[in-house]
C-alpha cells in the first residue's frame, strides 16, 4: 500500500496558465516503528522520489509549508511520522498550514487496523471505543481526512487528497493516516493509478450580475480602498493589482500575507493595514466609504477587531476564491480568481479616477510614513539596539529579490510596517498562525522553492529556543540561511501586551528563578546563542553595534552556508502602534488597580467594534 501511495504521489503534476509542473517535490520525514517498514520501505526503492530527513516533525511540516507559499501553492511536499509522538509533533503544523489555506500531505502512521496485538508502542487506548487514535486529533486541523484501514481503499483517498490539496478554496493539509500494518499490505491496484494525471487550477470567475453591481458600486465610492491579501500574491494578481491602481488611483493596505502585493514605494501603497499597520492605511480605512477586499481573511489583525471601519455607509466587495471569505462582513461576494477579477474590475472602470483631495491625501500620508519609518531607523538608541534599528539596517543591506521570513514575536508588528518589499513574495510572514518555531523551519522551505533568493530568517529569542532544530537540516541539504536572532531575554511582545492589561509583564522575562521571592525574578538567564548555533554547525557570530550588524550581513553574504548572527535588543523599546486597536479581554474584575484603569479604557474601546451584517 505505501509502495501504490508513493507511485500515486510521484505521477501528480499541475498545470496553471498553459504552465505545467510535477506537484510533489518529494517527502520530509523522520522514521520510527509506525513508517519505517511501510513508508520508509517504499521510499527506498523509490530513490527518484527524495527523501528530507528532518529534526522536528512540527518544523518538517512547517518547511512543507513555506515551500508551498513560495511556489504559490503550486508545488508542494508530503511529510511522513511514525505513529504516536511523532504523529501528534505534526499537529501544530497541519494547524499552520489549514489555517494559512497551505498545501500539505500529512501521512501520520497510525495503529494496527487488525488490532489483534493492541496495544501497540505508543497507542492512545480508550475504553468506549477501538476506532480512535491520536491521528484522529488531526481532524478539526485538516481540510480532507481520512484513515487507510483497507489497502484497497487508498485509491478514492488520494483522489479525494489531490481535489482538496490542489483546489484554491478548500485547499491547507490533507491528513491520511496511515496504520502500520496496512502500509506494507499488498494488493492488486489498477494501473490507472499510477498513470500520470495533470491537475488543472482553475480561475473561476465572478458571477456576471455582481460583478457589474460592483462596478457601479466602485463608481459611486468617494473613498474607496483596497485591502490586498495573501491571495493576491498566490493568484499571481500583483501586475494586474498594479495596473488596475495606477488607473483608478485607489490606495491599497496590505495585510501580512498580502505584502508585497505592491513594491513598498509604490505611490498607491500605503503600506501594512491593521493593528499592525501604518498611520495611513489605518486612517483611511477609517474613512473608506468602500474596501475592496482581495483574497484576504479579514482576521482581526486586519479589521482591528472590526474597529477598523468606522464610515457609517461603508460597504465591502470581496474578492475571494474561498466563498466563506467572500461573503464575511455582508460583503458583496466575488467567489473568483484575484487576477482575473482585477483585470475585469479594470477593463470595466476605464476613465474612471479617483478624484484629487483624495490623491493629494495619499500622497501625503504615504510621505509622513516615510519620515516616521526613517526616524525609527535611525534612533541611535543603545547598544543594547531598537529592534527597529536591527530591521532598517537589515531591509536596506538586502537585495530587492531577497526574502525576509519571520512569524511570532513582535518582530510582525515591526516589520509589517517596516520591511520594504520590493517584489512578491520578497515578505513571508506567517501571521495566520503566529506560530512561534516557524521562522528557521519556513526558511529552509523558502530557500528550497528559490535557491536563487538569499533568505533572511528574523527570529525571536523565544522562538529560536521554542525550535531551531533545522539549522542543521539546512547543512545537512546545503541551503543557506542568513538568521538574525533578536535577543530581548524574553517575550517583549507579550510583555508588552502584559503591560498594556494592566499585568506589568508578569512572567515574560527569561529570569532564574529567586530563592527570596520564588519568583522569576533574579538575573537574566545568561543563554549563549552564537555558541549555540555554532554548535549545530552554523556559522554564528554576534554584532553588538549597528556597524558589527553591518559587517556581520557582508560576511554573512560571503558564506555559503547558514550564518547566525545574534544582536542583543532592548525589550523596552518598541515600534509604537497606529491608528489601530486589537481586542484582548482584560479581567472585568480585579483588585490591581492597573487592571483596573486598563479594563475601563478596554471597555471604551471596545464600543468602537461594528457588526457589519
Ligand atoms: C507556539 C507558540 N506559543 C506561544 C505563542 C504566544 N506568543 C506570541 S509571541 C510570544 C513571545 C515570542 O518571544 P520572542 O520570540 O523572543 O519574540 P519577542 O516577543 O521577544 O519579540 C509568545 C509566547 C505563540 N505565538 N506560538
Ligand atoms: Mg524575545
Amino acid at each position: 500500500m505505501a509502495q501504490a501511495l508513493v507511485g500515486f504521489l510521484k505521477q501528480q503534476h499541475i498545470e496553471r496558465d498553459g504552465r505545467e509542473t510535477p506537484f510533489f517535490a518529494g517527502v520530509w520525514g523522520i522514521f520510527g516503528h509506525g513508517n519505517v517498514a511501510g513508508v520508509g520501505q517504499a521510499l527506498h526503492q523509490n530513490l527518484d522520489f527524495r527523501y528530507y530527513l528532518a529534526r522536528n516533525e512540527q518544523a518538517m511540516v512547517h518547511t512543507a509549508t513555506a515551500f508551498a507559499k513560495m511556489n504559490n501553492r503550486l508545488r508542494i511536499f508530503a511529510c511522513t511520522s511514525s505513529i504516536g509522538p511523532g504523529a501528534t509533533n505534526m499537529l501544530t503544523g497541519a494547524a499552520t498550514a489549514t489555517i494559512n489555506r497551505l498545501p500539505v500531505l500529512i501521512l501520520p502512521g497510525d495503529i494496527f487496523a487488525r488490532r489483534n496485538v493492541a496495544p501497540v508502542l505508543q497507542q492512545l487506548e480508550s475504553e468506549h471505543t477501538q476506532d480512535i487514535s491520536v491521528n484522529d486529533a488531526f481532524k478539526p486541523v485538516s481540510r480532507y481526512w481520512d484513515r487507510i484501514n483497507r489497502p484497497d481503499q487508498l485509491p478514492f483517498a488520494v483522489l479525494e487528497a489531490m481535489r482538496v490539496l490542489t483546489s484554491p478554496a478548500d485547499t491547507g493539509a490533507v491528513t491520511l493516516a496511515l496504520p502500520q500494518d496496512v502500509q506494507a499490505e499488498s494488493w492488486d491496484y489498477p494501473g490507472e493509478l499510477f498513470e500520470k494525471r495533470v491537475w488543472h487550477i482553475p480561475r473561476p470567475m465572478a458571477d456576471r450580475t455582481l460583478l457589474k453591481r460592483s462596478v457601479q458600486w466602485i463608481r459611486a465610492a468617494k473613498k474607496p480602498l483596497i485591502i490586498a491579501g495573501g491571495g493576491v500574491i498566490y493568484s499571481d494578481a500583483t501586475e494586474v493589482l498594479a495596473r488596475f491602481v495606477e488607473q483608478t488611483g485607489i490606495p491599497v493596505g496590505e495585510t501580512q500575507a498580502g505584502k508585497g502585493s505592491l513594491p513598498y514605494d509604490h505611490p498607491q501603497n500605503l503600506g501594512a493595514i491593521g493593528v499592525t499597520g501604518t498611520p495611513g492605511a489605518n486612517l483611511l480605512a477609517r474613512e473608506a466609504d468602500l474596501v475592496i477586499a482581495v483574497g484576504t481573511r479579514l482576521g482581526d489583525f486586519t479589521t482591528a477587531s472590526k474597529t477598523a471601519f468606522q464610515n457609517p455607509g461603508v460597504r465591502f466587495i470581496n474578492v475571494n476564491v474561498a466563498d466563506v471569505d467572500a461573503h464575511k462582513q455582508a460583503a458583496l461576494p466575488l467567489v473568483a480568481d484575484a487576477r482575473t477579477t482585477l483585470e475585469e474590475l479594470r477593463a470595466a472602470l476605464e476613465g474612471l479616477r479617483v478624484e484629487d483631495p483624495y490623491t493629494s491625501r495619499i500622497s501625503s500620508l504615504k510621505k509622513e510614513w516615510e519620515a516616521e519609518a526613517s526616524r525609527l531607523f535611525n534612533l541611535k538608541h543603545g547598544p543594547p539596539l531598537s529592534q527597529s534599528e536591527v530591521i532598517g539596517i537589515v531591509t536596506q543591506f538586502a537585495r530587492p529579490e531577497d526574502v525576509m521570513v519571520c512569524a511570532a514575536g513582535s518582530l510582525p508588528g515591526d516589520l509589517h510596517k517596516l520591511w520594504q518589499t520590493h517584489q512578491p513574495r520578497g515578505y513571508h510572514m506567517e501571521y495566520g498562525y503566529s506560530c512561534m518555531g516557524y521562522e528557521i523551519a519556513g526558511g529552509l522551505g523558502i530557500k528550497m522553492a528559490d535557491p536563487s533568493r538569499e533568505v533572511y530568517v528574523m527570529v525571536g529569542d523565544g522562538s529560536y529556543l521554542m525550535l531551531s532544530s533545522e539549522i542543521v537540516t539546512s547543512l545537512q541539504e546545503g541551503y543557506k540561511l542568513n538568521i538574525i536572532v533578536l535577543d530581548n531575554h524574553g517575550f517583549s511582545s507579550i510583555g508588552g501586551l502584559s503591560q498594556s492589561v494592566g499585568s506589568g509583564g508578569f512572567g515574560t522575562d527569561f529570569r532564574f528563578r529567586r530563592p527570596d521571592s520564588g519568583q522569576l525574578d533574579g538575573k537574566t538567564l545568561p543563554v549563549d546563542f552564537v555558541t549555540n548555533a555554532a554548535s549545530l554547525g552554523a556559522q554564528a557570530v554576534r554584532a553588538v553595534t549597528c556597524g558589527d550588524l553591518e559587517r556581520a550581513l557582508q560576511e554573512a553574504r560571503r558564506h555559503d552556508r547558514t550564518t547566525v548572527i545574534v544582536v542583543e535588543v532592548d525589550k523596552e523599546m518598541r515600534v509604537p502602534g497606529y491608528e489601530s486597536w486589537w481586542d484582548v479581554p482584560v479581567a472585568e474584575a480585579s483588585e490591581i488597580e492597573a487592571v483596573q484603569s486598563a479594563r475601563a479604557q478596554y471597555e471604551k474601546a471596545r464600543k468602537k467594534e461594528r457588526y457589519f451584517l
